[in-house]
């Protein structure tokens, strides 16, 4: 077998594990998650594509079938289960480079919204590049996220929201810590399904992030901006 071959049936290989492993979320299999993520680590499968391509693709795909009627919130509670699971075991596999230290970060879900898998991605995608990251959990009402910033002074906040019901809360959340005497010099990172770049721009957030990769370019970006603003006013 030449080399392009055994490269080729490798790749096959590689995407047969990650598509059983997003069948296994659909399913909301947590003891086949656990093992096709261990499975994918041996094969030498990176992390990040464990996640995208196998565990976020799995969830997308539930989603349309949630939106379609096709599966019912047991189901998805089932899934949002096995991929907690999941995410567990991956943590530590994309925390793996520790960077020098960045800034600080609140994060949290918006009122009213309990959906935590994405913002937990964000929050360990931070993490995973040199953020200390203090999460707030989900439901968090407007006064818990202004009572955040007072007490630990973070570099940035991040929101995020999953239904289109409590984006009106995303711009309270904004208005709050902005009118805020220690929310001055706050950045505010947004995301979320719902959430677009226009409606960002429109409550007055400081950028938005489709997915915790773009969130994290979006952080390092703001700290720089930051920081660069912080030396202008020193001088
Ligand atoms: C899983 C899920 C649930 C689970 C949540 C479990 C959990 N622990 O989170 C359960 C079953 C509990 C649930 C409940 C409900 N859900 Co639900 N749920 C979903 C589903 C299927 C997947 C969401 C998910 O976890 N995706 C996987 C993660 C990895 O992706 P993500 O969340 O989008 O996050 C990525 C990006 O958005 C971004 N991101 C997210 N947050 C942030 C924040 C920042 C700062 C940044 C930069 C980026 C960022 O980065 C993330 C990683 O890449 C979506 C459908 C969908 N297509 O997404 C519906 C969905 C969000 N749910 C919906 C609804 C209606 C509900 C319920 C009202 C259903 C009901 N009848 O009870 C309740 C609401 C309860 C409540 N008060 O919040 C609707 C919302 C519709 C709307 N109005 O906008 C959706 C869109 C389904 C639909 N098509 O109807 N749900």
């Amino acid at each position: 077998m030449s080399i392009a071959e055994v490269k080729i049936n490798k790749i096959a290989a590689n995407e047969i594990i990650l598509q059983q492993l997003a069948s296994s979320v659909i399913s909301g299999n947590q003891s086949r998650v656990k093992k096709e993520i261990n499975h994918a680590l041996h094969a030498g499968i990176p992390a990040c594509t464990i996640l995208n391509e196998g565990m976020i693709r799995g969830m997308t795909v539930l989603g349309r079938m949630f939106r379609d009627n096709e599966v019912y919130v047991p189901q998805v509670i089932m899934a949002a289960q096995a991929m907690e699971a999941g995410l567990k075991i991956l943590k530590p596999f994309l925390s793996e480079f520790h960077l020098s230290y960045r800034g600080k970060v609140v994060i949290g879900t918006i009122q009213y919204d309990i959906h935590d898998l994405g913002k937990n991605i964000v929050g360990i995608f931070l993490e995973s590049s040199g953020f200390k990251v203090l999460d707030l959990g989900v439901d968090v009402p407007t006064e818990s996220f202004v009572r955040a910033v007072e007490k630990e002074r973070p570099d940035l906040l991040a929101i995020c929201a999953m239904m289109t019901t409590t984006l009106p809360y995303m711009q309270e959340v904004v208005e709050a810590v902005r009118s805020s005497p220690a929310g001055k010099g706050v950045k505010i990172l947004v995301g979320g399904l719902p959430v677009t770049p226009r409606f960002a721009r429109s409550i007055g957030a400081d950028a938005y992030g489709v997915d915790a990769d773009s969130g994290v370019k979006q952080a390092l970006k703001l700290i720089k901006k930051g920081h660069i603003g912080k030396k202008a006013q020193v001088r």
